[in-house]
């Protein structure tokens, strides 16, 4: 669900005074309480689906709260949401920060990321974040759920969740995103995501060499060919231990939860953005990779029943 133009400024739409609002409180918390926040506006001009938007907006902040959990910054991150003729969802940064010259490229990092690494809005009063639904995948396969950040009601049969949905496409916005050649990993110019600073194409498949992801996973991490800003490939590729991940790029499950992975957590650190995870030495812990909390849970009870492409 990558758009691979990280820095296009699709969706330059004026905010309402009351995201400025909420930014210039922000500035205002006590750092003993910094955290990442979130915004959510809704682009429907011609109010095609009301009765989504509050659902829309409750399950994007339960999402980007699970983020927060993880994150360590003073920020607050604008997420504009809307509707398109897609087939499932997608989601980017808006623009993205530059980090540095690394000799050959300029690397940059995803601008939500470049503002909860340094507290500073690289847009200003614009979107920080875009995510677009399919209008049928809206109506027709996605469960917003009525507690989502409790995650425990039924998810109506054959629906995917849209919290886990949100949670990847969230994933995208900081961290998980680049510029890359799906299928040749040729770069388009001189510069790269901070993702695509640590991706390798051998000629057959895409890795992730972060250390903290490279060492906890025990290997390089196999991207999904075709789709590299995700995990996993099905067999014979490599890593068809990952489809489980949230940040896989094989199949995402209906009547099934995701949730945030120490692998997905490891990856975020190795591409810059701060985190609770990032503090500790770099150890293999092959046996606790995959998942935890209520993802694993879900995944494990309510396993696969329908596959698609995002
Ligand atoms: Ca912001
Ligand atoms: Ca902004
Ligand atoms: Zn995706």
């Amino acid at each position: 669900m990558r758009q691979r133009n990280g820095v296009r400024y699709r969706h330059a739409v004026a905010l309402r005074l009351a995201l400025a609002a909420t930014a210039i409180l922000a500035l205002s918390v006590n750092p003993a309480l910094a955290t990442v926040m979130y915004t959510v506006t809704i682009d429907d001009p011609a109010n095609l689906f009301p009765a989504y938007h509050a659902p829309i907006v409750s399950n994007v902040l339960a999402a980007g709260a699970r983020w927060s959990q993880f994150l360590v910054g003073d920020a607050t991150i604008d997420l504009q949401i809307g509707f398109s003729g897609i087939p499932t969802a997608e989601g980017s940064s808006v623009t993205t920060g530059f980090v540095r010259n690394n000799g050959t490229f300029n690397v940059f990092e995803q601008g939500a990321a470049a503002e909860v690494r340094t507290g500073m809005d690289p847009n200003g009063p614009s979107p920080d974040g875009v995510i677009t639904i399919g209008k049928n995948y809206l109506v027709n396969n996605l469960a917003f759920d009525p507690h989502p950040a409790v995650r425990s009601d039924p998810i109506p049969a054959g629906r995917t969740d849209a919290v886990s949905i949100f949670i990847h496409e969230i994933g995208h916005i900081l961290a998980i995103n680049g510029f890359r050649d799906g299928f040749n990993g040729s770069l388009p110019g001189d510069y790269e995501s901070t993702f695509d600073e640590q991706t390798t194409f051998d000629g057959s498949n895409f890795f992730f060499n972060g250390p903290r992801a490279t060492a906890l996973y025990g290997k390089p991490v196999p991207l999904t060919f075709g789709n590299y800003v995700h995990l996993g490939n099905a067999d014979p590729r490599p890593g068809s231990d990952l489809i489980p991940d949230l940040m896989n790029g094989v199949q995402f499950n209906t009547d099934t939860r995701y949730d945030i992975s120490l692998l997905d957590l490891d990856i975020f650190c190795d591409v810059g953005v701060p985190g609770t995870t990032c503090q500790g030495p770099v150890v293999p812990e092959p046996s606790t990779w995959l998942l935890f909390g209520s993802g694993l849970v879900g995944f494990l009870l309510l396993r696969s029943k329908l596959k698609h492409r995002r």
